[in-house]
């Protein structure tokens, strides 16, 4: 196959990719126009197995690794270089958006695409990745099966997370089919893109296509139990309590003031709680939350800790609650690879679309793939700098345009 189109002038179908984001949008649609496709559930098999048959209608061969991490590969001219990666995750929050992660896949999958339309042959082979449970919110930690993959974790940790109804991750991969025969990394990608929608206002804001992401902020995560003593609401006096849930409220209220205590660049989370016994005239025993501390500076994250742990044993005591605080992940702020964010950098400035330097604030799998390949991420603009959410959207032309700035990188570091 010789490579009659220069790869400057190579330019995705936006119009199929967008039709392949909405197709996949349909799997796990919600009311309100976005998608639940919590990791391993048999939505995400669906998803998955679309994604797999496109991939096989693309010329791919597939193969899956123990996490059920899926890898569509082209082969290239010289199929002993190690493969050009690109990819992203399809698991998605409950109330998710239909691009967060799946823009990542589809568009590596139109990368694909348009080499086969083109009949271009890159010198190494293209790899296109599915990460498995990307988001953490059913299987915690997020990024789980990527750091097992960049060997953050070791694959017994990533088999061994269990949802709140004590289901393993190693027993839903087996359930749904997609526990895989490959050893889990070990495998070199000579770089690895991700696109991504940004996830937050700044692009939008400062009217650019492009986000050229230079690396993303850190983040620590904590699960939090304070217990105290069930009670009557009627007769038990205020000063005689062992109110669980007013300890918890009140270190809420301490994790937001932390974070607003750190700006311009702090965030402070508390995303999940539960009650027990939960009923409206019973003192709550015992209340389970969690924490999500993210900050772009490492040493400031730790500040943040030492603030948080102070301040929940100072309420536990005030109160006389029991405190189990666990710090149960804990992802260093990341820097990616320069040549990989300079390839990404000289594809937008070659199609000529306006584009800005930009830090992650949301983690994804690129901040562990990079511990393993060089890395970098091509962000576009999400309408009001929504995700996480039904409503999250995205503009075709943006779309488009990520998607072809990732062909350009790509291509660049696959003949490189
Ligand atoms: O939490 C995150 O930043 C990602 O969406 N998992
Ligand atoms: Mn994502
Ligand atoms: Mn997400
Ligand atoms: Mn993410």
């Amino acid at each position: 196959m010789s490579n009659t189109a220069s790869g400057k002038n190579l330019r995705i179908n936006g119009e199929r990719l967008w039709q392949s984001l909405m197709e996949m949008a349909k799997i796990g649609a919600t009311e309100k126009g976005g998608v639940c496709r919590l990791a391993l559930t048999d939505l995400d098999r669906q998803g998955r197995d679309l994604f797999v048959r496109w991939c096989k209608e693309a010329g791919c061969t597939v193969s899956v690794d123990r996490m059920g991490n899926i890898f569509a590969r082209r082969p290239g001219r010289d199929n002993s270089l190690p493969p050009i990666g690109t990819g992203s995750h399809l698991d998605s929050q409950p109330t998710g958006g239909k691009f967060d992660g799946v823009y990542g896949v589809l568009a590596g999958l139109e990368v694909i695409r348009t080499l086969n339309d083109m009949n271009y042959e890159t010198a190494a082979p293209v790899e296109v990745v599915v990460w498995t449970n990307e988001e953490g919110s059913r299987f915690a930690p997020a990024m789980v099966a990527s750091g097992v993959f960049a060997g953050v974790f070791d694959e017994e940790y990533g088999l061994t997370r269990k949802d709140l109804d004590g289901k393993t991750m190693g027993e839903e991969l087996q359930r749904i089919g997609y526990a895989g025969d490959l050893p889990v990394g070990g495998r070199k990608f000579g770089a690895f893109f991700e696109a991504h929608i940004e996830q937050g206002p700044i692009l939008e804001a400062e009217q650019k296509t492009i986000g050229i992401v230079q690396g993303a902020q850190g983040q620590r995560w904590y699960e939090i139990t304070m217990t105290g003593q069930e009670a009557h609401a009627g007769p038990t006096p205020m000063r005689r309590r062992k109110d669980a849930l007013l300890g918890a409220s009140r270190i809420v209220h301490e994790v937001n003031r932390i974070g607003l205590a750190h700006q311009p660049y702090a965030c402070a989370t508390v995303g999940l709680m539960q009650v027990s016994p939960n009923s409206r005239n019973t003192i709550p025993g015992k209340v389970f939350f969690t924490v999500d501390f993210r900050h772009p500076d490492d040493a400031t994250l730790s500040k943040m800790d030492a603030e948080l742990r102070a301040c929940a044993s100072r309420i536990a005591e005030e109160i006389g609650l029991q405190l189990q605080l666990e710090q149960i992940w804990y992802s260093p702020p990341v820097a990616f690879d320069k040549a990989c964010v300079s390839a990404v950098q000289s594809g937008a400035e070659t199609l000529g679309y306006e584009n800005m330097p930009i830090i992650s604030g949301a983690g994804h799998d690129s901040c562990y793939i990079a511990r393993v390949a060089p890395t970098a991420m091509v962000f576009v603009p999400c309408a009001d700098g929504i995700s996480h959410n039904e409503v999250e959207s995205a503009t075709p032309r943006d779309i488009a345009a990520g998607c072809n700035v990732l062909l350009q990188a790509m291509i660049a570091r696959a003949n490189a």
